[in-house]
């Protein structure tokens, strides 16, 4: 927390924290994971670049720069000796003042980190997770910065996904006012129709780094891909459909609206595009090696010593 190596039990803010009441916060999630090298951080400059583009959406200054930011996520994860983790910076307006104007607010940056498994569980990696359109639209992006990573935006995620796993689903689908598909409450949406990959496109979801990798990969296996918006029943009557996020990774859909999707359980795209991930995020492909960066010297030897 502002550069200090706070226990779990001490890592409070105060009650008075003008992001706890008005979720004027930015944050970003993204994923260390245990290779042959040691750890490595999955697109770390993609992940820190994007939190100071919400800080700026949100008039906030970050008060550390690009290489302050990446040095406190190597203390993070040196100072709790993991091999694979969840890193979350969150960038939150503090107690100086309340009162929705922000001006002048006190602006503070905690990197948290814990393990964090399978977000929609290990079996839903296999065998795929059931999901429902929610009955709460996607925050518009004339309502809310949608590229941005706000706390406050998360609300919208909040009560789509409490609403779906109330009813006994593993996740909500968002649509834009249009009816269009936005994304899951912490996931971007593709799905696989006739060969072709396709990468849902709105202008109301997050420009996922988990999904552009997923694009990238796709090219790398010779899977044709085609960006753009879709609708439910393309969906529906799509042989595959899977999310992907930093915490979500790649996660098969095997049921939508009560609909089986394909043969009901995860396709045989998804689980190359899952294979091709895995291997990329562990250092194991030398095409996209650029993407996991390494501990700086100093912080390996700290944490094994
Ligand atoms: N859309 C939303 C709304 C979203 O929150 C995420 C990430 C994505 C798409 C995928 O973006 P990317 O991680 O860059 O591929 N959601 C984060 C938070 C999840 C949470 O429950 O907290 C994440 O996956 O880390």
């Amino acid at each position: 927390m502002d550069g200090k190596n706070v226990p779990f039990e001490k890592a409070t803010i105060p009650i008075f924290a003008h992001t706890l009441h008005y979720g004027s916060g930015v944050f970003e999630g993204i994923r260390c994971y245990k290779t042959r090298k040691g750890p490595a951080v999955f697109r770390l400059k993609e992940h820190i670049l994007r939190l100071q583009r919400s800080a700026r959406c949100m008039l906030m200054e970050i008060p550390y720069d690009l290489d302050g930011i990446v040095r406190g996520v190597w203390e993070a994860i040196a100072d709790n000796a993991w091999e694979a983790c969840y890193v979350r910076p969150l960038v939150y307006r503090g107690a100086k003042k309340l009162g929705v104007d922000p001006t002048g607010a006190d602006v503070h940056l905690a990197i948290c980190t814990w393990e964090w498994g399978a977000y929609l569980g290990e079996e839903g990696l296999e065998k795929g997770i059931r999901i429902m359109t929610s009955s709460w639209m996607k925050n518009p992006a004339n309502s809310m910065p949608t590229k941005a990573k706000v706390t406050g935006a998360y609300a919208n995620s909040v009560v789509a996904k409490g609403e779906a796993i109330a009813m006994g689903f593993d996740e909500a689908m968002l649509l834009d006012r249009r009816g269009f598909i936005a994304e899951g409450s912490g996931e971007n949406v593709f799905y696989v129709s006739g060969g072709v990959l396709h990468a849902v496109d709105n202008l109301s979801a997050l420009e996922g780094i988990t999904r552009e990798s997923v694009i990238v990969l796709a090219g790398d296996l010779g899977i044709p891909v085609q960006v753009g918006s879709a609708t439910k029943d393309q969906l529906y009557n799509a042989d595959e459909i899977f999310f992907t996020g930093t915490a979500a990774e790649i996660t098969p859909i095997r049921e939508y609206d009560l609909r089986k999707i394909g043969e009901g359980r995860r396709g045989p795209v998804t689980e190359r595009l899952q294979k091709a991930f895995t291997k990329a995020v562990r250092g194991e492909d030398e095409r996209h090696i650029d993407w996991c960066e390494y501990a700086p010297a100093v912080r390996t030897a700290k944490a094994k010593g």
